[in-house]
């Protein structure tokens, strides 16, 4: 990939980012993301398919409920939206680029600002995809996934596909239908929908029932357009259980894998997970993955990490070993992700003001991820964690654990069992024992 610049450069004095290995004190440099390394079978530029997140990297100004913008992006100043998006589009592509990031994802609303009429949004967003394309087909950057943003906008502060008027229902799916265009017209492979205000504030004036069956109704119908439009590609899920809303209805991934079975949308969705709204939900963003896997369900991740003090989306760029290397066994073991791929939904701090920060930020997660899944490759090519697995399960291979598990066995046969048997064998789950071995591979 060659630097593509725009009629100006935004990130002055930083280069390509290029692998230089472990022992590199170049700090605008990877150590572990070699992306043509092959771990398990395929390049790392292919298990992860890296992706920018528009919104964090371009949109996020660093502003919160306490401080104003601390992040002075230059196209701010252009009055024009177009113009502005087109400059906007320019600086995103740079630093893509410089960063060797294959893929980058977007909702409508960072690409291009909207404003009230639908048909003028529409022709805003058409305009800037006609600009992506051609920096697409320059930079060889693709789409991960699109969406649309239906949480930002007052007209949204009771939901949208399941807000409790109509009217409001329906600007969200004309937002979804132009979005989903979008996402078409620059061969998107995936789609994404995060209810950020799907779910409620109080149940006082809310009706569950409704609001979810009207939430799958709205999944539906944006599916078929889709099909319709010749989408191929996988629609994810992406659960998290509260923020902005008290209670989101995409809670995590075992309620999310429910809600769509129940309505039937279990062939078409799966799930993108993210680790900081796993963490939310009270889980790991292990136990989140490994839901996922178990069902099949693995669609895509949006790499971050929380914090341990704060209850909240801190949204900061995933640098923990440990909790990425657990992931990446799960990962490897699962076959990888069904379509999607490592999506850095993240955000500099408020105070990291440098044009450097965003790229070290970048290079951060980029290296985790990669040391990440060379480390789980290895533990699971050359350690006894596999066997040690399979082991504490192996009462279920032969004679009546087996039989059991052929559904074979009634509750009298069981108790029969038990009573030939007598106590069972204390035996160890050897949980620090693994941990360790975690540990000596890092
Ligand atoms: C917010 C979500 C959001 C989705 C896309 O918490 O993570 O950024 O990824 O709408
Ligand atoms: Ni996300
Ligand atoms: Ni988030």
């Amino acid at each position: 990939m060659s630097v593509l610049l725009g009629a100006q450069e935004y990130y002055k004095g930083i280069g390509q980012i290029k692998y230089e290995g472990p022992q590199s004190d170049n700090p605008l440099a990877f150590r572990w993301y070699d992306e043509n390394k092959v771990v398990a079978g395929k390049t790392l530029k292919d298990h992860f398919k890296f992706a920018c997140a528009y919104w964090h990297s371009f949109n996020g100004n660093g502003s919160d409920p306490f401080g104003a913008p601390t992040h002075l992006f230059p196209w701010e100043s252009i009055q024009d939206p177009i113009e502005k998006a087109k400059a906007k589009m320019d600086a995103a592509f740079e630093f893509i680029t410089k960063m060797n990031l294959p893929y980058y994802c977007f909702h409508d609303v960072d690409v291009v600002d909207y404003g009230n009429d639908i048909v003028k949004n529409e022709q805003r967003l058409q305009t800037m995809v006609e600009y992506a394309k051609e920096k697409q087909r320059q930079s060889g950057v693709k789409l991960l996934w699109g969406t649309a943003n239906l949480f930002s906008h007052p007209r949204y502060m009771n939901g949208a596909a399941t807000n409790p008027d109509f009217q409001v229902l329906s600007h969200g799916a004309a937002q979804v239908k132009a979005a989903l265009d979008a996402t078409i017209a620059l061969g998107g492979e995936n789609y994404v929908f995060w209810g950020g205000r799907e779910g409620y504030m109080s149940l006082l004036n809310t009706n569950m029932k409704m609001e979810q069956e009207n939430l799958a109704r709205f999944l539906h119908a944006a599916k078929d357009y889709a099909r319709k439009q010749g989408f191929k590609g996988t629609f994810f899920i992406e659960p998290k259980p509260a923020e902005p809303s008290k209670h989101q209805y995409d809670y995590d991934c075992a309620t999310v894998i429910g809600f769509l079975n129940q309505f039937g949308l279990q062939n078409d969705f799966k799930i993108n997970i993210e680790v900081n709204h796993a963490t939310l939900a009270g889980h790991t963003f292990t136990h989140e993955l490994q839901v996922a896997a178990d069902h099949g369900m693995l669609g895509s991740i949006d790499a971050n990490r929380g914090d341990y003090q704060n209850g909240w989306d801190t949204d900061q760029f995933p640098n923990d070993l440990n909790e990425i290397t657990e992931a990446m066994l799960i990962f490897l073991q699962a076959g990888g992700l069904q379509g999607g791929g490592v999506n850095f939904d993240a955000k500099i701090r408020r105070n990291s003001t440098d044009n450097a920060d965003l790229f070290y930020a970048h290079i951060g997660g980029m290296d985790t991820f990669a040391r990440a899944l060379v480390t789980a490759d290895a533990i699971l090519q050359k350690s006894e964690y596999k066997k040690f697995r399979e082991d504490r399960y192996a009462s279920y291979n032969s004679g009546k654990g087996k039989e059991f598990r052929e559904g074979k066995l009634t509750l009298e046969d069981l108790r029969s069992y038990a009573v030939e048997q007598g106590e069972p064998a204390v035996i160890s789950g050897k949980q620090e024992y693994l941990e360790n071995l975690i540990n000596r591979y890092i």
